[in-house]
């Protein structure tokens, strides 16, 4: 016999309404994660506009892999909490997102990349964070699969083992966070762009939009890819420069590898998942471009480097291929905020390569922020202002792979 199941929506269609307290522009991760915690702390009347579907973005082309293994004492602290946050998300949500923390390895090929990570291990350990230096005879038992010979051209000589790193299903911490929101009364609007942000005498009073204008005295940029555009619409020029990256992914293999492997001296990344397919990524493209187009050189050369880690990889086919865009910042660190001078709009960009592993810990501050006019003290490092005042936060050191 046929059984209908019925089955329950994780977020409703909704009127765009002509005003709310809170507009957040950009429905990935970082926005959907700020309008849950403003809701939780009882700040309701929130929309959350996409111009695509939920997800669409960076949250859904990202690779999933969540650390804080950084290099400055204000990136360990930042991240840190995410990955606490991480580690409860299911139970907070009801929703499983599939959070292992299978432990992640950034390779050293030379004494220069040695010592890189000699001084992130000493800075974790300062922060309380789990990582250290491990060497071939450590590395070869925790992940017999990988070629610590000397056969490949650059050896395998040390790497930085984190512990509590690991990779998490993207699209499930989308679809947690935006049911909840949901649940909890904030209005998620897809395919709705912002098209303009009204400001008058320094502050925000509104947006408008494909489907309508809106009136509303808080605007939180969460874009990736497109943070410079949003910002351009209240005469804001954001130090940032936006850059494709590509990822591929295998067919699904039998279970070989449950570590995170980065080197950033060969340009790649590999974990597998729970289905068995090996998600492999590169560094960013080298040229500026909102393109979402993938290219053969990335493949060819993201591939060569994979198998100089892992041979046994060498008969196994691609699946599929894609890529995302990513804001880089100077120091690659984010921009977290109000702006001086403009009341009311505030930043949530600037992640380059780390957005999506910030998503629980930036929206959980950023909704601080908002609700209370408080900058909590975890985000103050990451002002606008840092960039005239010379305080950058150098974080290019703990990029997964070198740019
Ligand atoms: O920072 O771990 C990372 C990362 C991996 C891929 C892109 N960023």
């Amino acid at each position: 016999m046929l059984r209908l199941f019925r089955t329950t929506r994780m977020w409703h269609p909704r009127d765009l309404r002509d005003r709310y307290d809170v507009v957040i522009v950009g429905g990935g991760v970082h926005g959907l994660a700020c309008a849950y915690y403003l809701a939780e702390r009882g700040v309701r009347d929130v929309a959350v506009l996409e111009k695509q579907y939920l997800g669409a973005g960076a949250s859904g082309r990202n690779t999933a892999i969540i650390r804080s293994n950084y290099r400055t004492p204000e990136g360990v602290a930042f991240y840190d909490e995410s990955v606490r946050l991480y580690e409860e998300l299911s139970a907070r949500l009801g929703y499983n997102v599939l959070f292992s923390q299978q432990g992640h390895l950034t390779l050293a090929h030379t004494d220069s990349a040695i010592m890189g990570l000699r001084v992130r291990a000493e800075v974790n350990q300062l922060c309380g964070v789990r990582s250290r230096l491990v060497w071939p005879d450590e590395i070869r038992k925790l992940v017999p699969a990988l070629d610590v010979s000397d056969r490949p051209r650059y050896p395998v000589l040390a790497a930085l083992y984190h512990p509590p790193g690991g990779i998490v299903r993207h699209d499930a911490v989308v679809w947690g966070y935006a049911r909840e929101a949901d649940r909890l009364g904030a209005h998620l609007h897809p395919h709705t762009e912002v098209t303009g942000i009204d400001v008058a005498g320094g502050q925000v009073t509104g947006v408008r939009t494909t489907r309508g204008n809106v009136r509303t005295g808080v605007v939180l940029n969460a874009t990736a890819g497109f943070c410079s555009t949003i910002a351009k619409m209240v005469d804001l020029r954001l130090p940032i420069t936006t850059h494709p990256l590509q990822a591929f992914v295998t067919e699904p293999l039998k279970a070989f590898l449950d570590k995170v492997i980065v080197s950033a001296n060969l340009h790649v990344y590999v974990s597998q998942t729970d289905r068995g397919e090996c998600v492999i990524g590169s560094e960013i493209d080298p040229y500026l471009s909102y393109s979402h187009r993938s290219t053969l050189p990335f493949l060819e050369a993201t591939a060569h480097h994979t198998l100089e880690l892992f041979p046994c990889l060498k008969d196994v086919r691609v699946l599929r291929q894609w890529a995302g865009i990513c804001d880089m910042t100077p120091d690659y660190s984010p921009i977290m905020g109000e702006v001086p001078g403009l009341r009311g709009f505030y930043l949530d960009v600037g992640w380059g390569t780390y957005g999506f592993k910030a998503g629980p810990v930036s929206g959980r501050r950023m909704a601080e922020l908002i609700a209370t006019g408080q900058t909590p003290d975890l985000i103050k490092p990451f002002s606008i202002t840092r960039f005239w005042e010379d305080r950058l936060i150098g974080e290019k050191a703990a990029a997964a792979v070198s740019h």
